[in-house]
């Protein structure tokens, strides 16, 4: 028989870091809210949680890097909204954001579930924010507790 290994949905002594950028707040502020309510629906307590504001999705590599660093959460949580809009720039923050992000999974070695919405238009950004299960960030937050437990087994 296999060995096999997965991550408990148990956010009990647990730290998740978040970062979440504030361009498109309409949409970044419900799915701060859904994550929050996953980590506390999963047992992560508040003390344990820290949420690090950033202006705009481009800047959520930064700040992901520098809660990595510190060494003090079993994983992180990046919620944003880049909204296509009729701009080029689009592709540069997606592009940014995906692969910064990435490098800092490989750097240290920290679960980050991707919680960045990049959608044509808000309206499909906004249905991707709602209540509960339709809710981007609630989703990224029990992925980063699955993964926190996951990386705890896979060592
Ligand atoms: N930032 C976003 O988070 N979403 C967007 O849709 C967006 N658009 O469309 O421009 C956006 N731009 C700001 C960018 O992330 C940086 O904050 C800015 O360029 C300063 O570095």
């Amino acid at each position: 028989m296999p060995r096999e290994l997965s991550g408990a949905l148990e956010g009990r002594d647990l730290c998740v870091g978040i970062v979440v950028s504030r361009f498109n707040r309409s949409v970044t502020a419900p799915l701060l809210a859904g994550a929050l309510e996953a980590l506390a629906a999963y047992g992560v307590g508040d003390d344990d949680i820290v949420v690090a504001h950033v202006p705009g999705a481009f800047e959520i590599p930064f700040a992901a890097q520098a809660l990595a660093r510190s060494g003090r959460y079993q994983a992180l949580v990046c919620l944003g909204a880049v909204v296509r809009g009729e701009t080029p720039h689009f592709d540069y923050i997606c592009d940014e954001v995906t692969r910064g992000v990435g490098r800092v999974v490989a750097e240290y070695r920290v679960p980050v579930a991707f919680g960045v919405l990049t959608t044509d238009t808000i309206e499909q950004a906004l249905a991707r924010a709602g209540e509960g299960h339709g809710n981007k960030g609630y989703e990224a937050a029990v992925t980063a507790i699955e993964m926190a437990r996951l990386a705890r087994v896979l060592e």
